[in-house]
């Protein structure tokens, strides 16, 4: 097994498990890894659900969600309903180090993020206002599940397990919702003794669970990455039969190394970076 390995979720996580990489591999910081590799994902306007190019909430205004969690420290930082910003995550992470709390949201994480020099700007792609457009005009009044966070899960040389999580959310949403992605232990947990994880797909349900802390309670009590993310499938799936066609996915890093995924849809790809080179690997349902 690897000695340092970044994985994310989908397949457009390939290029940011692949920018982690050149971090993790030049000897950098699981940090820097996770940060500069979810950047890549928010940067890119055809990403249709993460930083610049993601979708709108139903008023037309884009509101972003990240967090970030360093697993020796357990330091964590958490924007939510973050406005204008392209990077979230590198304001998250300015939280975790250099805010003396753990979450902001809304006009106080937008402040904030001033201080730290990141100022305002169009999160809003042409494309996306075009969507957002044809969206208004069909007179839909519900959000879309048309979402996709990136997850990103990395170990560096010295053991270092970080997880961090960028999105904007379900798209149409109702302003002010937020969804797992930003809430420590539903959207992500990282502990170097146990694990990280990771989780995308309809965070209303998800955040109900806490299901990245789950897993990674599962794996401190010995389960592989893999079986932990199937056991918190298996979890709801008992609660909730009903729920069987839900969206929802999650990935897992233990602190051996090995890594794994789950899901309710029929495939879920993610991307993997590890001594074997970078990738799209997929599950399907369990
Ligand atoms: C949310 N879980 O805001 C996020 C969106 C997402 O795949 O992950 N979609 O509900």
């Amino acid at each position: 097994m690897s000695e340092s390995i970044a994985i994310a979720t989908w397949e457009f996580g390939v290029p940011s498990v692949r920018r982690a990489g050149e971090i993790l591999s030049a000897g950098g910081a699981a940090m820097d890894a996770v940060e500069k590799g979810i950047n890549v994902a928010e940067l890119d306007p055809e990403v249709p659900s993460v930083g610049f190019g993601g979708m709108p909430n139903a008023a037309g205004v884009m509101e972003m969600d990240a967090a970030v969690m360093d697993g020796r420290t357990h330091a964590v930082g958490s924007v939510a309903a973050l406005k204008d910003c392209k990077m979230p995550i590198s304001v998250a992470r300015a939280v975790s180090e250099k805010c003396r709390h753990s979450m902001l949201v809304s006009n106080g994480a937008r402040q904030f993020a001033e201080t730290q020099g990141v100022t305002r700007e169009n999160a809003l792609s042409e494309k996306a206002s075009e969507k957002y457009q044809r969206w208004l005009a069909d007179g839909n009044a519900k959000p879309e599940f048309m979402h996709d966070t990136i997850g990103l899960l990395a170990m560096d040389s010295s053991g270092d397990i970080v997880a961090g999580c960028s999105t904007s959310g379900m798209a149409f949403k109702h302003p002010g919702r937020v969804g797992d992605s930003p809430l420590i232990g539903s959207g992500l947990y990282a502990d170097n003794a146990a694990g990280a994880a990771a989780t995308t797909g309809n965070g209303d349900e998800i955040l109900k669970f806490c299901m990245s802390f789950l897993a990674v309670e599962f794996m401190r009590s010995g389960e592989t990455a893999m079986a932990a993310c199937r056991k918190v499938i298996e979890r709801f799936i008992q609660m909730h039969p009903e729920k069987e066609n839900e969206d929802i996915n999650l990935i897992a890093l233990s602190p051996k190394g090995d890594y794994g995924a789950a899901t309710l849809r029929k495939k879920f790809p993610f991307g993997v970076w590890d001594d074997e080179g970078c990738r799209c690997e997929t599950v399907t349902r369990h």
